[in-house]
């Protein structure tokens, strides 16, 4: 099984992250590490922190010249923006964000205790880590990417600028939706036979798991549910070259809870940033009379940065199915496997 546990705060000393499961003999380039981390830090609309951090991963186990032993493999990332004893504290929850509920659930009075760990900063070690299930399901020719579809509604890259530039203005944040291709999958990977092996749920899970998502759909996903199945179902064709193929991908590559050798096509929704520069009503944690939200260093809108973690996040789930189908240990094992599929 492949799994992984982060550590850290968005302004303590650095980011950790732990991967365990991956085989052994695989080659780590940690530039093609660092490229995915570069992307996480692009688009329009992004704050102030991207332009202090330069995020480089550091590889500090699970490695012999550059080439995994199946071993945890510890990534780290230092944060240049290590303050975390200097901060004031806050006491002004911002709606939208994880601050009221927070604090009353571990019993802060300061919600910075909360932000330190809820903020979307944790997200660079996913991305480490994802990059390094890109680099093992490159080794079978499995690709991933993703691009934004909308930023508050708009899909035309001139217009989504120009939103961007006018919530700016009126101090204002917006979220949009981003969409992930795999490519190149097998059939096979995840399972009917129960909940958990599902691969859709699998993928919804890690994908919800992001930082202000708030809705998941594969291909057609909630249009489908309007159409009659004659308009939704991929039809089954077959030639010598491709082997058994679909004439459409309304199924987004998954079905029955495996991949159906078609793309796997992910959208994920995007709430606005909930730290607002022009801040929404609230109630002062300590006094309890009514105040406006603490504001907070933020980005306008990261649905780009977003697309880059969607991609980590599936990269990770596809990398463990695909060992759970071919094996786990060696990769030229695993190769064996594979080809035999
Ligand atoms: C982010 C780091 C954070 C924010 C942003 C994304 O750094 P800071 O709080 O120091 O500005 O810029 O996080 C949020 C918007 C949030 O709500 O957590 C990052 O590394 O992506």
């Amino acid at each position: 099984m492949l799994r992984f546990m982060s550590a850290g705060e968005s302004h303590g000393e650095c980011m950790v992250a732990i991967i365990e499961g991956l085989p052994a003999g695989l080659y780590i380039d940690e530039n093609i590490i660092n490229q995915d981390l570069f992307r996480r830090q692009q688009g329009y609309g992004r704050g102030g922190r991207m332009q202090i951090e330069r995020d480089t991963v550091k590889i500090l186990t699970g490695l012999k010249a550059k080439k995994t032993l199946g071993s945890p493999i510890t990534l780290m990332i230092k944060n240049k923006d290590f303050k975390i004893n200097e901060l004031p504290a806050i006491t002004q929850p911002r709606p939208g964000h994880a601050d009221l509920s927070g604090a009353i659930k571990y019993g802060f009075s300061d919600m910075r205790c909360v932000l330190e760990r809820a903020s979307a900063r944790e997200t660079v070690v996913r991305v480490a880590a994802g990059a390094i299930a890109k680099i093992f399901l490159s080794e079978f020719g499995i690709k991933i990417s993703s691009k934004v579809i909308s930023v508050g509604g708009q899909t035309n890259s001139k217009k989504i600028k120009e939103k961007i530039d006018f919530a700016r203005n009126k101090k204002d944040t917006l979220g949009g939706i981003f969409e992930v291709a795999v490519m190149n999958v097998p059939a096979g990977l995840g399972s009917y036979v129960h909940y958990d092996r599902r691969l859709d749920a699998r993928l919804a899970l890690a994908l919800m798991s992001i930082p202000a998502i708030k809705a998941v759909e594969f291909g057609m996903g909630f249009e489908a549910a309007n159409k009659l199945g004659s308009q939704v179902h991929d039809q089954i064709s077959y030639s010598l070259k491709k082997g058994f193929f679909r004439l459409t991908n309304n199924a987004g590559g998954l079905e029955g809870g495996m991949s159906n050798a078609q793309t796997i096509i992910a959208r994920c929704g995007m709430k606005p940033i909930a730290t607002l520069g022009n801040p929404l009503k609230t109630i002062d944690f300590k006094t309890k009379k009514p105040v406006k939200a603490s504001v907070q260093r933020s980005d306008i809108s990261a649905v780009e940065a977003a697309g880059v973690i969607g991609e980590s996040m599936s990269a990770l789930v596809i990398a463990d199915a695909f060992m759970e189908r071919f094996g786990s240990d060696d990769l030229r094992r695993i190769k064996k496997a594979f080809k035999l599929k």
